[in-house]
């Protein structure tokens, strides 16, 4: 690890940019790149009917694993049998009774996309728009224009955890392009343009694990910044990352002691829509079991005005 931060503006200042490709207006990136073709190819994947919902529980009684400075989800019961003791109770004709509920919850505090313009540096996010566009509420770039687009394509699952031979990656633990390809040869799997990453680490594990102990010296494993790594993602036009951990990379990066470099080279200046938290478990002992890795993805969060994220539960079928 490095003593020494490098700066985003000087570690990124040649890195490749999509910004201007789909126009001064665009708000969803690399999700361009799932058109009709995309949408028609991916359908064809279905074969044994098999669905995943991916999402992972919210306000499970076991904890809900969240980005440090966030809160997990909190749910009150408002209406319930107990309502109707009370002398005050209200009455509906028919005796209508019934329960209601609210939570509380980051909108990034469980299975989420983040909003293009979630993260930024020097000023500017992703397409250009300005910083100040931010404050108060997201006027650009924020997660109603994925939301209101949706996002299908075909997507394949990349399990590093098994193809590493373990449980779970480690605190810290990094992984490049050359290993994504690296690990879609042994399990068989092709990797084309215009592909949905999800990649399987089973680092949340460890939080069910350890409790409290995971935020010690917090540092999730993941994909590590390099030029070519970003070019990777240019080239192969990838419109979505989806992994199962809180930030879908390296937390800090070993080489340049920069926080969430990969938020911004692959968010920020290409585009690529981020889906994080997903619960790939049941998705990934089945393609263990039938060495089947392409599957159809379908996912579309809430739409949530000026939000800079929002809760999703993806569906994959096979
Ligand atoms: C941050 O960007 C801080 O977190 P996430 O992408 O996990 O929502």
């Amino acid at each position: 690890m490095t003593d020494t931060v490098q700066p985003l503006t000087d570690l990124l200042k040649d890195a490749p940019s999509n910004w201007g490709k789909w126009g001064p207006d665009d708000e969803v990136g690399s999700l361009n790149y799932l058109g009709p073709e995309q949408v028609i190819a991916a359908a064809g994947l279905i074969r044994s009917g098999k669905v995943f919902p991916i999402q992972r529980l919210i306000c499970d009684p076991k904890g809900d694993p969240v980005w440090p400075s966030r809160k997990p989800a909190v749910r009150t019961q408002i209406m319930d049998e107990a309502t109707w003791d009370g002398d005050d109770a209200p009455q509906f004709p028919g005796g209508l009774h019934y329960a209601d509920d609210k939570i509380e919850c980051f909108l990034q505090g469980s299975t989420q996309y983040d909003a293009l313009g979630h993260v930024w540096y020097d000023d500017k996010l992703w397409n250009g728009f300005d910083a100040r566009s931010t404050v108060g509420g997201m006027e650009k770039a924020s997660v109603q224009p994925i939301a209101d687009r949706g996002v299908v394509g075909r997507a394949v699952l990349l399990d590093m955890a098994r193809y590493r031979g373990k449980d779970y990656l480690e605190s810290a633990e990094t992984y490049t392009h050359e290993d994504l390809m690296a690990c879609a040869r042994e399990q068989g799997v092709e990797l084309r343009k215009r592909d949905i990453l999800l990649i399987r680490t089973n680092y949340l594990q460890k939080f069910f694990e350890v409790g409290d102990a995971f935020y010690e010296n917090f540092c999730e494993p993941g994909l590590v910044y390099s030029h070519e790594l970003v070019q990777w993602f240019a080239d192969m036009e990838i419109p979505n990352l989806v992994t199962d951990t809180i930030a879908n990379e390296v937390t800090t990066d070993p080489n340049n002691g920069a926080a969430l470099v990969l938020h911004n080279a692959l968010m920020r200046n290409l585009g690529v829509a981020f889906t994080e938290i997903v619960e790939l478990e049941d998705l990934a002992s089945d393609c263990a079991d039938d060495g089947v890795y392409e599957v159809f993805y379908a996912a579309a969060p809430l739409k949530v005005a000026q939000g800079s994220g929002s809760p999703v539960n993806p569906i994959v079928i096979k």
